[in-house]
């Protein structure tokens, strides 16, 4: 997605789509990682960036140098995310900032935070800014690493600011105008992770066909029981579904239109259906589904969280029956 001009591959969000699929499909917590830090930190600085931002940090990042970290979320701004608490006051050339973030994937291995904060606590949502922080700027902090039930391989953290001095440069797009920077970047981010929901739901169908076609009971393999084969053709009817919606929203991505609606159905329906077919998954292996040795124990723990993170099932209904 990053342009060829800062070191990027120049793909469409199609491209992007596929890639994120396949990736989820070995492993969703690395493929969480690089989702938040293309979409959500390259696609913040590709879309809203100054030239100057650009060329400071968008080669790092589309190396690989520098991953990037999108802090959103507070203990109290979730699905609400007008309600920021963490403040940037105006200082000398600058902001001074203060508060505590929360649910911050990459957290711990960022070297570049894209970080929304309120500057205008009476504006609510039309009062908050987006600041690019490097790691290790003076007053800002890194906490405990999250114990998550699922996509553990990806570092979720809190930040702490006190006192954190940030330049005027480092506002990324205009003053009090954060909010509709995040919500455009939640949109291509959605994406992204209807893709890892659907890359979920390959792997764990993949492996719950294997296991159906070896695994024999009553004299012959479990594939040939029709309520067994009930489940395979749902599994893969869901996917196929699930992976056309993400690949719909994706194509108008790419076009740079507004696929807000198209992003929230695309995860609600595959988040949804990377849930289900994890479960039948593990069920069609018995008791096999439940223990560490089998992959489909993973893909069900990990499938969870695609219907939290990034606006909840709720929230995308919410979006959805707005638009
Ligand atoms: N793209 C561009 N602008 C958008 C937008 C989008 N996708 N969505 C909303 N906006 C704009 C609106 O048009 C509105 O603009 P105006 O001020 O010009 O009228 C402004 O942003 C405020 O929008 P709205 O009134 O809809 O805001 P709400 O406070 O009602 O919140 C929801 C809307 C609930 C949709 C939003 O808070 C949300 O997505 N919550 C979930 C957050 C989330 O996903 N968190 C996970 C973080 S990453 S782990």
């Amino acid at each position: 997605m990053t342009a060829p001009e800062y070191g990027g591959l120049g793909l469409d969000a199609l491209s992007y789509a596929v890639a994120m699929e396949e990736l989820a499909r070995a492993n969703a917590a690395y493929q969480g990682c690089l989702s938040v830090h293309n979409s959500l930190v390259c696609g913040a600085l590709s879309l809203f960036g100054t030239p100057e931002q650009r060329s400071r940090y968008l080669p790092k990042l589309a190396s690989g140098e520098w991953i990037g970290a999108y802090s959103l979320s507070e203990a109290g701004a979730g699905s609400d995310a007008g309600s920021i608490q963490t403040m940037a006051k105006p200082a000398a050339e600058g902001f001074s900032i203060t508060g505590t973030k929360c649910w911050v994937s990459n957290g711990g291995i960022a070297g570049l935070f894209v970080v929304f904060v309120s500057t205008s606590p009476a504006g609510a949502s039309r009062g908050i800014s987006c600041f690019l922080i490097e790691g290790g700027t003076p007053g800002f902090t890194v906490g405990r690493k999250e114990k998550k039930m699922g996509l553990r391989a990806s570092d979720t953290r809190e930040l702490h600011f006190q006192d954190c001095f940030v330049p005027r440069s480092a506002l990324l797009g205009s003053l009090n105008g954060g909010f509709k920077v995040a919500m455009r970047l939640l949109d291509g981010g959605r994406v992204a992770i209807g893709a890892q929901a659907v890359g979920i739901a390959q792997a764990a169908f993949e492996e719950a066909l294997s296991y159906a076609k070896t695994r024999r009971q009553f004299g012959k393999p479990i594939a040939e029981f029709q309520l067994i084969q009930a489940k395979l053709a749902d599994m893969s009817v869901g996917i196929e579904a699930a992976r056309l919606l993400v690949r719909r929203a994706a194509v108008l991505l790419s076009r740079g239109a507004r696929c807000t609606k198209e992003a929230s159905m695309a995860k609600l329906f595959a988040s949804s259906t990377a849930n289900r077919v994890a479960y039948d998954a593990v069920q069609i292996h018995g008791g096999n589904g439940i223990v560490r040795e089998f992959p489909v124990e993973r893909y069900f723990r990990d499938a969870r969280a695609t219907e939290i993170y990034e606006g909840t099932s709720e929230i995308q209904r919410l979006i959805i029956a707005r638009e």
